[in-house]
């Protein structure tokens, strides 16, 4: 593979004549949002249905705790399905989904209401109201879209976990929401096997207070344990109940779901949405950056509904536009490393969006495999979770979508609910690896430190300069966390800090450089360098520890950690069994947080660098794990501890 370097890529791709002729938003829709921000956004408020209309678009009286739509009231369940049936659509296929073993599923809009209305009751019986948080935990099935809008209908909070992480983690979130009930299934299909879901969730339930029940879909049959009287199956209590559900109008600023996401600290953070904004920007941007038609299209949001990204662009801006999805249950690469071309000619998907980590193991499995299958129906491609690559790019570009396909790279954050920067597939024109502009009614601004807007051609921090309609209202339960995190960095400018570092070419066109705190991307899923070190330094082998992203070819980042062993494992980790040793704290950490934290390597040091106030300094280790000359080392304690590290170490890849 050739690098192709941001600077170097000078290709551009206009939007296709037929597209941009028949796209749903054209290039006026840039001055629309320009001439009156909130007027447009109203507009886009108004493609939902409302029982009753807002007095303000924007009350911004309390910075930076925002209302949009105040005083309106809608049902977002409401909006994503019933009326839908009452428009006279109710045979549309609303997801076309598919197992990993390869059993399916088709469900209507009609069926996914009665679905939705009769969990809505299960939960009324089971003594959740308006408020009250859900916890969903669960494999890629429709029980998990059921549940989020279930919970959305009676207003009760849904706080879905990644299947993918540790009981621990479930733990902490359930502590931290204070659920009131768990939804889950006995497992799921996961590379070819049947993985389990209810152990972890008996551990974490075990060590919480206010969970009363545990609602469990059967989808694997295995053998599960039983806790009498607070688990329930799925089918027995939802099976039975009515499929009429008089949906309750709430306040556009009634909360509608948490989803926890790392900061810098070990204790994840719970980014709250509400209800009015957000599914107004969600199902604007859905509609807008994808050019979806209701009619026409099957979009496929590949990705897991315990992202942000399953919420937004798998459940509610789908849902709310009417659209045809295919939802997925398994991994890319089973049985065969084609499943999911396989399943864009089965369902003649149009717009397919997923993440730069799987299209570069695409790209390393070889252009062979999507030539196999018909993807001609392809029209929109999308990427999203951290930044693509030029070359990735333009080999999505050309081995998936054609040589046809606009790709709208989407930068956006677990805390702007929806898109924030992307191009237009009917009117932009593209610039491989680049996210190129704020959407129409965004704010954004390339910064430096002080927060004075930089010209083309610099680089700096990204930064959101206006509150918009899907931003996260707070920190669950941590609105001081919530300002100190986000808005403190520019407080005097009123600016909404990212997190992200950006570059703005010569044209003008925003590309996004990564974080810039010390949250590591790996896969498209949010790490903290502390919650690893955290975990290591759990292990009775560990000592001290020091965690860094270093940029990885397939997964964005990888994660590297230099340990200091205590005293009595210091000559394990010397001697011939070191390996055995790194072995056992890399699947350690797989095993504490989830499979996606496990260490890429780990380094064996004798100390770590340090500043005076004791904090690490990571950009160092950076340095080393990315074997580049170390930059500045003024502000260590001790200046000859980097020396010592890098004469211990092997060459790092
Ligand atoms: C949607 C999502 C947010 C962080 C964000 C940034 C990175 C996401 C990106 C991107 C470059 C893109 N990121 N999309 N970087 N280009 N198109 O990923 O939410 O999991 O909260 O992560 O991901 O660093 O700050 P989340």
């Amino acid at each position: 593979m050739s690098e192709t370097s941001q600077a170097t890529e000078a290709r551009t791709f206009s939007p296709p004549e037929q597209l941009a002729a028949h796209a749903n938003v054209g290039p006026e829709i840039y001055d629309e949002a320009a001439a009156d921000r909130l007027a447009f956004w109203a507009k886009a408020a108004r493609r939902l249905t409302w029982t009753q209309e807002w007095d303000e678009v924007l009350d911004w009286s309390n910075p930076p705790f925002a209302k949009w739509f105040a005083g309106g009231k809608l049902n977002v369940a409401y909006n994503c399905v019933d009326r839908h049936v009452e428009d006279g659509h109710g045979d549309q296929v609303a997801y076309h989904w598919e197992g990993e073993p390869g059993d399916t599923r088709t469900i209507t809009y009609a069926q996914l209401k009665d679905e939705v209305c009769k969990a809505a009751n299960a939960l009324t019986e089971l003594g959740v109201r308006a408020g009250d948080r859900v916890a969903i935990y669960m494999p890629m099935i429709p029980e998990a879209v059921i549940a989020m809008l279930a919970c959305a209908r009676i207003g009760a909070v849904h706080m879905v976990v990644f299947g993918g992480f540790s009981a621990d983690a479930l733990a902490s979130r359930l502590d931290d929401s204070g659920a009131v009930l768990v939804i889950t299934a006995d497992g799921g299909y996961r590379r070819g096997a049947p993985s389990a879901l209810k152990p972890a969730v008996d551990d974490a339930v075990g060590r919480s207070s206010g969970v009363r029940n545990v609602l469990v879909v059967k989808r694997t049959e295995q053998d599960v344990e039983w806790t009498e009287g607070r688990d329930l199956w799925w089918d027995d209590v939802v099976g039975r109940q009515s499929t009429e559900h008089e949906p309750e109008s709430f306040d556009a600023e009634h909360p509608l779901y948490i989803m926890y996401t790392s900061g810098t600290t070990a204790k994840p953070k719970g980014i709250l949405h509400t209800s009015g904004g957000y599914l107004t920007q969600v199902s604007f941007t859905h509609w807008a950056s994808f050019d979806l038609k209701a009619d026409d299209d099957v979009f496929w949001t590949a990705a897991d509904v315990g992202w942000v990204t399953g919420h937004s662009y798998i459940v509610y801006g789908p849902l709310s536009n009417r659209a045809t999805s295919v939802m997925y249950e398994g991994t890319p690469e089973t049985p065969h490393r084609g499943r999911w071309f396989e399943l864009i000619q089965k369902y003649g998907v149009t717009i397919l969006y997923t993440a730069p980590t799987v299209i570069r193991t695409f790209m390393k499995w070889g252009e062979d495999i999507p030539a196999g299958f018909d993807l001609t129906t392809l029209r929109v491609l999308g990427s999203v979770g951290e930044p693509i690559n030029p070359e990735a790019w333009l080999w999505y570009h050309k081995n998936i979508g054609g040589g046809r396909c606009p790709i709208v790279d989407t930068w956006w954050q677990t805390e702007t609910g929806g898109h924030m920067i992307n191009p237009l597939p009917g009117v932009t024109t593209l610039v491989p690896g680049s996210a190129q502009a704020p959407f129409p009614g965004i704010s954004a601004k390339v910064v430096d430190d002080e927060g004075n807007e930089l010209g083309d051609d610099s680089t700096g921090l990204l930064v959101i300069t206006d509150p918009w309609p899907s931003m996260l209202r707070t920190i669950w339960g941590d609105d001081q966390r919530y300002v100190d995190t986000y808005w403190s960095r520019f407080a005097e400018k009123g600016f909404y800090f990212a997190g992200d570092g950006a570059k703005k070419d010569a044209d003008g066109n925003i590309w996004l450089l990564g974080r810039v705190d010390d949250v590591m991307n790996v896969s498209g899923h949010r790490i903290s360098t502390t919650e690893v070190e955290s975990s290591l330094v759990a292990h009775p082998a560990v000592a001290e520890a020091a965690v860094v992203g270093a940029s990885d070819p397939t997964t964005g980042q990888g994660i590297v950690a230099f340990v200091i062993l205590r005293g009595s494992a210091e000559q394990q980790g010397e001697g011939a069994s070191g390996d055995d040793l790194v072995q056992t704290l890399r699947n350690h950490v797989a095993r504490d947080i989830g499979p996606i934290a496990k260490p890429r390597q780990i380094m064996v040091v004798q100390e770590l660098p340090k500043t005076r106030s004791g904090k690490i300094m990571r950009r160092l280790l950076r340095d080393i794990a990315e074997n580049r000359e170390l930059g500045d080392v003024t502000t260590l304690t001790d200046s000859s501890v980097m020396n010592m590290i890098k004469e211990k170490l092997p060459a790092a890849p």
